[in-house]
């Protein structure tokens, strides 16, 4: 077993931190980490909050972690900084906002900058979740920023999906066009302190009745993060999802196409890697790249060919 995987087993916080770090650098034993952690998991509950920039999922967060606690559980938290390397100003916000916690050994929270990292964002979350699950946090939040494929792509691996939305902020159109509408089991009007509420109440039951079409009706909750307001109604919408997928048929579907998207994901990774290093390793085709007027598609096919070849 890994050691890492070991440590973790025992309830070491620290080891834990070091095995998201081995995740975000994609080192060379991650596959054999995962492995071993994979075996240990025990199967939080993985609630993810998603949302436009600024929207309050930070703040959120941060009184639904008061409120899960007094309920006695425990739990993780995996914030996915939205904000570029060079700034990390969110990231500080983040940490400070949320330092209150940080004593408490029944939480857990890591900021995740893995942009550009080898097995992208989306693979690296969902690894530091696996991570946190084998540790044995009752539930796992992540913050995503709602913007792309790879916050889509994270959403698949969680259980439930809040997206966070403000009144008179005009997110809805945006994130609708970005396909995020669909992926919401709960809506989440945040900042309900503003002036809007009703309005953006409003579009989101029209939206429900025009196209969601699922068996389960995603509720609408509204929260005021600043004042702490709505964080029981919250926590106990999101219970009733995760009875929803336990009760019914629906969690395990969903759970089958996430294996499937995953094992579709790691087969391109791991025959990417492959592949790549022995084109990166070969001194002639590299020098292909010279001629800038080659076929792309011509040279993706042969190399790919002449790898499978040398394979028999
Ligand atoms: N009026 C009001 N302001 C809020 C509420 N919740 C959060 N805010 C404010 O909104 C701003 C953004 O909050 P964050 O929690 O950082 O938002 P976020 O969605 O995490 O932002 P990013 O991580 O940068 O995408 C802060 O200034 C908060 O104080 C709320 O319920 N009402
Ligand atoms: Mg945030």
């Amino acid at each position: 077993m890994h050691p890492l995987a070991e440590r973790i087993q025992q309830r070491d916080m620290r080891a834990l931190a070091r095995a998201i770090t081995l995740i975000e650098n994609d080192s060379e034993d991650k596959l054999r980490l995962m492995s071993d952690i994979f075996s240990m998991k025990k199967r939080a509950h993985y609630v993810g909050i998603t949302g436009s920039p600024g929207a309050g999922k930070s703040s959120l967060i941060n009184q639904l972690l008061t409120y899960i606690r007094s309920l006695d559980l425990t739990v993780a938290v995996i914030a996915v900084d939205p904000t570029s390397p060079f700034s990390g100003g969110s990231l500080l916000g983040d940490r400070t906002r949320m330092n209150q916690h940080f004593m408490d050994p029944g939480i857990f929270i890591r900021s995740m900058a893995t942009r550009g990292s080898l097995g992208g964002l989306a693979r690296s979350t969902k690894d530091a979740i696996r991570a946190c699950d084998a540790y044995g946090f009752d539930v796992i939040l992540v913050e995503t920023v709602g913007v792309g494929q790879s916050e889509l792509d994270i959403m698949k691996v969680v259980d439930t999906t809040g997206l966070v939305l403000t009144p008179n902020s005009g997110d809805v159109l945006q994130i609708f066009k970005a396909g995020i509408m669909e992926i919401a089991d709960l809506f989440i009007i945040n900042k309900a302190d503003l002036p809007g509420v009703g309005k953006l109440k409003a579009t989101l039951e029209e939206y429900k009745m025009i196209v969601n079409k699922k068996r389960w009706q995603p509720p609408i909750v509204r929260t005021i993060s600043t004042e702490n307001k709505g964080m029981e109604e919250l926590w106990d919408n999101v219970a009733q999802h995760q009875s929803y997928l336990y009760e019914t048929d629906a969690g395990e579907a969903q759970r089958q196409e996430q294996l499937k998207l995953e094992v579709y994901d790691l087969i391109r990774e791991e025959l990417w890697r492959e592949v790549r290093r022995e084109i990166d390793d070969d001194q002639e085709k590299q020098t292909a790249f010279r001629n800038t007027e080659a076929d792309p598609y011509q040279l993706a096919r042969t190399w790919v060919q002449n790898w499978m070849n040398k394979g028999e």
